[in-house]
C-alpha cells in the first residue's frame, strides 16, 4: 500500500460509505449530516470536493417542512428530497434567491427523510416547519409576497378562493390537499391577474354525485 501524508476528511453517507485506509486520519462527520430543525448546517466543498452531501431528517410532528439552502458564496446549490426509501419526493434547483434551492414539502412524523444537497461550493442548509395560518371562512387576509393557509370547510360545497386588491401584483394559488398534494392551480381567472380557484370536480369526486 502507498503512503498518504497529511489528513484527509472523509465523509460518511447511508447509501455511499468511505473507509480510511490505515494510513490516513479518520474524521467521522456523521453527526453533522443529520439535520435538526432550526439548526443551520455547513456544507463545506473544497479541495476534496465531494458534491453531494446527504442529510437525514426525522420530523416530530407531521406537517409541511421548508428545506433551503443560504450564504451560498456564489455557487449554485441544488437539492433532492427522498423518502425513507429513497424515492425522490422533489427537486428544486433555484426556488430561493440568488442560486439557492427552496422545497416545501409534506412530511410525516417520525418517519426518516433524506436532503441531497449538491454543490460545488460552500453553503448552509437548513430545514423549517412552516406555520400556517387558518384562513376562515369569509374573511380576507393580506399577504405579503407568500403565504400558505389551512381551511377545513365546515360543510360540503363548492368554494371559491381568490385574490384582489393586488395593487399591480400577479398573485397565483395553488390549492392542496391535507397531504400537501397539488389538487389545482390557477394564475389570472380572476380580474386584473388575480387568481380564481373553484374546485367544482374535487367536490364532485369527495360526494359522489354530479353538483
Ligand atoms: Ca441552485
Ligand atoms: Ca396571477
Amino acid at each position: 500500500m502507498s503512503s498518504i501524508e497529511g489528513t484527509i476528511t472523509f465523509t460518511y453517507s447511508k447509501n455511499n460509505a468511505y473507509y480510511a485506509p490505515n494510513s490516513v486520519e479518520w474524521k467521522d462527520l456523521r453527526g453533522e449530516r443529520v439535520l435538526e430543525l432550526g439548526i443551520p448546517a455547513l456544507v463545506v466543498n473544497g479541495d476534496f470536493n465531494v458534491y453531494k452531501t446527504s442529510f437525514s431528517f426525522i420530523p416530530e410532528t407531521s406537517g409541511i417542512y421548508k428545506f433551503y439552502s443560504f450564504d451560498n458564496g456564489g455557487c449554485d446549490p441544488d437539492a433532492y428530497l427522498k423518502d425513507e426509501n429513497s424515492y425522490n419526493i422533489a427537486y428544486n434547483d433555484d426556488g430561493g434567491e440568488g442560486y439557492n434551492f427552496l422545497i416545501e414539502e409534506y412530511l410525516e412524523a417520525g418517519k426518516t427523510y433524506y436532503l441531497d444537497a449538491r454543490g460545488s461550493g460552500s453553503y448552509y442548509v437548513k430545514v423549517e416547519l412552516v406555520e400556517i395560518e387558518e384562513l376562515e371562512l369569509g374573511t380576507s387576509v393580506l399577504v405579503e409576497n407568500k403565504a400558505i393557509f389551512s381551511f377545513t370547510p365546515t360543510t360540503s360545497g363548492i368554494y371559491k378562493f381568490y385574490s384582489f386588491d393586488n395593487d399591480g401584483c400577479d398573485p397565483d394559488g395553488y390549492l392542496y390537499d391535507e397531504y400537501f398534494d397539488q389538487i389545482t392551480y390557477d394564475y389570472n381567472s380572476g380580474e386584473g391577474y388575480n387568481f380564481l380557484i373553484e374546485p367544482l370536480y374535487v367536490i364532485f369526486m369527495l360526494s359522489g354525485v354530479p353538483i
